[in-house]
């Protein structure tokens, strides 16, 4: 059979366009393919929430890929191993408490497994703006990465999202967004974003997942940016807590949704 050019084109352009125009309504919106943002993609997609994960990057995996400081290993402490586990991630307890896993075999099965569960990303993709109606999030506006770099003057496109998730990582784009248009109306104690503290693992693992929850109706914060919101310290290449906290927020969608 001889290869035909222009058959490969269509086959990408028409299956490309038909998840994207299924995909222009979903249960929940996530900012973000950083190991949070994928881990509540696979719970959410496996309790059957249609999920789409848009990420600016060309790579998915946010901060995971380089461990600490390019030594690609990644810590999980106890209280999270079992969610390596769970996804069949192998790891080494190098001390009581303390695993270690491969920070390239971790990503690529997370998102193997959040593909497979139903999550659908949509890499090369930013979020710029969000849409509010009835006081309440309820759509993402996105462009392409490449107009962004080329800072190109093209209008975006609006997908609706019962939920959204901020799973952007330390700059908690998402929640800035809300602060710089809503006022600052987000439900910390100062309606603000209250920063980012220092680095303290013990610290901030605690408090990431407590901090893992709705900050804005409908809008729910995940991950680093969780930690960034509530003014919580930074951990470094422990990713437990990472881990952890997409689960949280996945199973409080879940819980909200389900009773709605
Ligand atoms: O930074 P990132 O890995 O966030 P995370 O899941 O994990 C944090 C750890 O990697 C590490 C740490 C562990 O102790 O502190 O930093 O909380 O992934 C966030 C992803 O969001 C993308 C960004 O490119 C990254 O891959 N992102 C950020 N803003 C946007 C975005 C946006 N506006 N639109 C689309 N993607």
């Amino acid at each position: 059979m001889k290869l035909d050019d222009i058959t490969i084109s269509e086959a990408i352009i028409k299956e490309f366009s038909k998840d994207f125009l299924d995909y222009l309504n979903v249960d929940v919106a996530i900012v973000g393919a950083g190991p949070a943002g994928i881990v509540a993609g696979y719970y959410l997609a496996k309790a059957k929430k249609k999920v789409a994960i848009l990420e600016r990057k060309l790579s998915i995996g946010g901060g995971m890929w380089g461990g600490g400081m390019m030594f690609n290993k990644i810590v999980v402490q106890e209280k999270a191993k079992f969610i390596l586990d769970e996804f069949k991630i192998n790891s080494k307890e190098y001390k009581k408490g303390y695993y270690v896993a491969d920070s390239v075999e971790t990503i690529s099965t997370l998102c193997s497994k959040a593909t497979r569960a139903g999550a659908k990303f949509f890499n090369l993709m930013f979020v710029e703006d969000i849409r509010i109606q009835d006081k309440k999030i309820n759509g993402l506006v996105i462009n392409w990465s490449a107009v962004e770099i080329a800072r190109l003057h093209v209008d975006p496109l609006t997908i609706g999202a019962k939920f959204v998730v901020d799973a952007s990582g330390h700059s908690a784009e998402i929640a800035s967004i809300v602060v710089k248009k809503m006022g600052r109306n987000l439900w910390t104690k100062t309606g603000d974003i209250l920063g980012e503290k220092p680095m303290w693992a013990d610290r901030g693992e605690a408090d990431i997942v407590k901090n893992s929850k709705e900050i804005y109706p409908h809008l729910y914060v995940s991950g680093m940016a969780a930690n960034a919101v509530f003014g919580a310290p930074r951990m470094g290449p422990i990713f437990g807590g990472m881990l952890l906290s997409g689960r949280a927020v996945a199973e409080k969608i879940i819980n909200t949704d389900d009773t709605d």
